[in-house]
């Protein structure tokens, strides 16, 4: 056995024989040695069911049952205990995932290209069909999040397909709804490939995606910190570099002002300039170790909006805890300084490293 794909099911009665029929035959024509195993949360629509009745007509598929809902990322998981397949894989029910691009995935790491494959929204070529303004607007967010993590595109997609190694006696944690992440995190791999696929929303059944999820999802970003030492150094690295951008600053400003003699707001600007531009230099080189000229316009651009922004946030702080709550303005300051660094730190880290 090869492949061992597994399809967590919760109310999919009308989309699940046909997704099964469809992934026979992808199987059948491309040839690939693969196994289904469909694990169901004793959905109160009957999937169970039907499962249990096609059972005996489609071979190589396995049926977990089990007694209730206990999530997607612990079905896919046992659903993998019981998995022959060299090749380890997740599918959703609900045929947004298209089934031709099995073979894709599968080839990739079948052939030694990649030893992780990923059916990619965001990929070029990839597309989402279907979704809403508010929709679209939560998926980006989540996955603009995880880039804290991984320059993945699309790190929250149901559909990928892994090797057995790369999770060999690794400690997956069954809770929440984006088990991808997590694998991309924790997993050991050395290739990881994004596929392309159109991603079409679910036309039968509801979504199982709510609130509960999205509370578990933020709760399992900070759990993966320790996971990744790197983003801690890089927090730290970041944090020396504006430690030091603020003696440039200061410095600047005194030596213009005082020993060339320009009026003290200008060199207030030009030194924050100065200091920001070095700030920059040091962060590429230095904390994110990208080439000096990678991108370099746009970036600096980015790291300047930022820091912008940030000024601003800073400001309101102070306002906030010296005005509102009364804190002595220099230690509102400190604070402000703190809240000012994780946004700075956060939002270069996310949009422009
Ligand atoms: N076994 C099991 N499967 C689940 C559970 N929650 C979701 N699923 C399945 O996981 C897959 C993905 O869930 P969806 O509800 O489609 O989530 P989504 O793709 O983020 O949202 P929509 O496509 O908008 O519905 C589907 O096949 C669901 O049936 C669960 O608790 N247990
Ligand atoms: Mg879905």
């Amino acid at each position: 056995m090869k492949l061992s794909l597994v399809i967590p099911t919760y109310n999919e009665r009308k989309n699940i024989l046909q997704l099964l029929k469809k992934i026979q035959e992808e199987f059948k024509k491309n040839n690939i040695q693969g196994e289904i195993i469909v694990v169901d949360d004793n959905s109160p629509d009957g999937t169970g069911k039907i499962l249990d009745e096609t059972k005996i007509k489609i071979k190589n598929l396995k049926i977990i049952h089990r007694k209730g809902k206990f999530g997607l990322s612990s079905a896919v998981l046992d659903g993998w205990k019981i998995a022959e397949g060299e090749i380890l894989g997740a599918m959703d029910a609900d045929l947004s995932h298209p089934p031709e691009k099995i073979k894709e995935l599968f080839w990739e790491i079948e052939n030694g290209k990649a030893d992780f494959a990923i059916g990619s929204r965001y990929a070029p070529g990839g597309e989402i069909k279907g979704w809403g303004f508010k929709r679209k607007l939560m998926s980006k967010t989540a996955t603009l999040l995880a880039r804290v993590y991984t320059k993945v595109k699309d790190p929250m997609t149901g559909f990928f397909m892994i090797k057995r190694t790369c999770i060999k006696d690794k400690k997956i944690n069954p809770k929440g709804f984006k088990i991808l992440l997590e694998l991309i995190i924790k997993a050991n791999y050395k290739i990881i490939k994004e596929i392309p696929i159109i991603f079409n929303n679910r036309i039968e059944g509801k979504s199982k995606a709510g609130t509960k999820e999205i509370f578990c999802y933020l709760q399992n970003l900070i759990g993966y910190l320790p996971y990744k030492k790197k983003v801690i150094r890089e927090f730290f690295k970041f944090a020396f570099v504006g430690g030091i951008g603020t003696i440039i600053n200061v410095l600047l400003l005194y030596i213009l002002t005082e020993k060339v003699g320009v009026y003290y707001l200008l060199s207030a600007i030009v030194s924050f300039l100065i200091a920001m531009t070095s700030n920059f230099i040091l962060n590429k080189v230095w904390t994110f170790k990208e080439n000096i000229r990678l991108n370099a316009k746009k970036k600096y651009f980015q790291f300047t909006l930022v820091s912008i922004i940030v000024l601003i946030v800073n400001l309101f702080f102070l306002y906030l805890f010296t005005e509102i709550f009364e804190i002595y303005y220099l230690i509102s300051q400190v604070l402000a300084i703190g809240i000012a660094l994780i946004i700075n730190f956060f939002g270069n880290k996310i949009w422009t490293f």
